[in-house]
């Protein structure tokens, strides 16, 4: 028996609901200051949630709006230039207390470390981002409560390549399976999955009705008392419907029922990972 080691969080829409209050604000905050004229709606920006990493979804917009200034000798710099101004804002919108941590996540976070489970973070956003929102939902001491912090730039490749996982497994030093991801998109829960992780799915509301396949539990959230979360949860008979509150005994136990066995972890490894790259 595998025993679960380890919780690796993603953040934006995992730990809180940061994409539409806050980095889309952010977005068209530094949009207008370099009177740029674009502005992303919480639909547009939905869609282009497709594309992970702030600099890759400006340059992605650009690309379709403008293409000649896209391409410019120049425009790689105006890029990172604009992605800065708009971590200067977001830092500035979770330090005045826009964002909070979602249902069930103080509480999960908590428990775990009370009982042994060692945490980390692997995620697509800025780690300044991540350190930010820990300080402010929780407190200056949260960011040490994670071993590994997997951010941004850490990898080239963004989810859904495993990169960013794969870099804190490695720092973790354990293996995919004594550990379980957290994630709550299709790219997010593709990077665990292809980084041989069980993961659990707790949608945000970007991803809500989305099709996602691959997670080990899919949920709406983790739950709190007395607003339970709902989902599919797995059993001997493969998914079924499940209500309640995620605690490290659910999260234990699901473990144990995660699909493994060479096969499987044999695709992770030769058919999947190229292909996600
Ligand atoms: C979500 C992302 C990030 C954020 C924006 O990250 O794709 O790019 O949307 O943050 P996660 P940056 O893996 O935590 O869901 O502008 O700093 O990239
Ligand atoms: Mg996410």
């Amino acid at each position: 028996m595998t025993v679960l080691k380890a919780l690796i969080f993603d953040v934006d829409g995992t730990l809180a609901e940061t994409e539409r209050d806050g980095h889309r604000i952010a977005f068209n905050r530094a949009f207008e200051d370099a009177g740029l004229g674009w502005h992303w709606n919480v639909e547009h920006y939905g869609a282009l949630l497709a594309v992970t990493g702030g600099k890759e979804r400006i340059a992605h917009h650009w690309h379709a709006v403008d293409p000649e200034a896209a391409r410019a000798p120049d425009a790689a710099a105006r890029v990172r230039a604009l992605h800065a101004a708009k971590t200067a804002h977001y830092l500035e919108l979770v330090r005045s207390g826009t964002v909070v941590l979602r249902p069930g996540v103080r509480r999960l976070l908590i428990e775990a470390r009370a009982r042994g489970l060692r945490l980390a973070i692997a995620t697509t956003t800025t780690e300044a981002n991540v350190r930010e929102l820990l300080t402010a939902t929780i407190s200056p001491l949260a960011p040490d409560w994670f071993e590994v912090i997997g951010a941004g730039d850490a990898v080239a490749h963004k989810k859904p390549a495993p990169d960013i996982y794969d870099w804190v497994l490695e720092r973790l030093h354990l293996p995919a399976a004594e550990c379980l991801a957290l994630e709550d998109s299709a790219p997010g829960v593709a990077a665990a999955w292809a980084a041989g992780l069980a993961t659990l799915l707790t949608r945000s509301v970007y991803s809500t009705g989305e099709p996602i396949a691959g997670a080990l539990a899919d949920l709406d959230g983790l739950g709190s008392h007395p607003h339970p979360a709902h989902g599919l949860a797995p059993t001997i008979d493969g998914l079924r419907p499940w209500r309640g509150v995620v605690d490290v005994n659910t999260l234990r136990q699901w473990h144990e029922m995660r699909p493994h066995g060479p096969s499987r972890q044999r695709q992770f490894q030769d058919e999947l990972r190229p292909a996600l790259r």
